[in-house]
């Protein structure tokens, strides 16, 4: 891994592997306008990181943000999110009243609908028997098109188009991108598309987002190419 190049005029370093959680990151960096550079982490699973990059993060895990400000470096795709749009006061609702909203929603991406998506790509991690995977997908994968009909109702509930109605937050961020993986992964066994043609608001949001300047941006730097979120296609590299 090589060295980490912060600088104040460049105070953000994103440890990435192509199309993995960093994506929800690098979108989010882009929409801010930060500046930051991106150094690519090595090996295949967090199995294989190296020495420096444990010391990041012991789990070997990406996203890993370093900010220059911060005396530690953050891991936690939520944790990221949070405190990027603290620290730049935007991608966060207008209004004081809908913090706990948009903390509520943002912890449910995290810890419900992205843990159970965790659950499928690294189904024989969660199982002693493999032979029970099938069965264990067939669980998740029911309850990862809950959890989007879910979200689906409470943009319908606020109108739209964005996730807690007339702002984009991170929240908007992190399910686009959920939503990407759970059409593409487990490779060559992701949800049917048409489950989101089915849910219009959500369909509605992902349509709008990936046509955003700044997504574009970031999905080219990660070898994404055409729509991310509603026609997803494997990273070319
Ligand atoms: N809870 C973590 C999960 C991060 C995560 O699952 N990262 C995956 C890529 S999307 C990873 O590093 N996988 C490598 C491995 O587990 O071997 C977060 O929200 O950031």
């Amino acid at each position: 891994m090589s060295q980490t190049p912060l600088t104040q005029s460049t105070p953000y370093t994103l440890f990435y592997v192509p199309d993995s959680a960093n994506l929800v990151v690098r979108i989010a960096l882009e929409e801010l306008g930060a500046s930051f550079a991106a150094l690519l982490v090595e090996g295949a699973g967090a199995a294989s990181r190296d020495a420096a990059f444990l010391a990041l993060n012991p789990q070997g895990l990406v996203p890993v943000l370093v900010d220059f400000h911060q005396d530690e470096p953050l891991f936690e795709t939520a944790a990221i999110l949070l405190h990027l749009s603290e620290q730049h006061k935007a991608l966060q609702p207008a209004y004081a009243r809908s913090r706990g909203r948009y903390l509520k929603w943002l912890f449910f991406l995290s810890n419900t609908l992205h843990a159970d998506l965790r659950g499928l790509f690294y189904s024989d991690r969660y199982v002693a028997d493999v032979a029970a995977i099938p069965a264990l997908r067939r669980g998740l994968g029911a309850r990862v098109v809950r959890h989007f009909t879910l979200l689906d109702a409470e943009m319908a509930r606020h109108g739209g188009p964005w996730l807690l109605g007339e702002t984009l937050t991170t929240c908007d961020i992190y399910l686009a991108v959920c939503a990407r993986w759970a059409q593409l992964y487990p490779r060559g066994d992701g949800l049917a598309s048409d489950v989101f043609a089915n849910l219009p608001h959500v369909h509605h949001m992902l349509k709008t987002l990936e046509q955003r300047p700044a997504v574009l941006r970031a999905c080219e730097q990660e070898g994404i190419a055409g729509r991310a979120f509603t026609v997803p296609q494997y990273p070319l590299r």
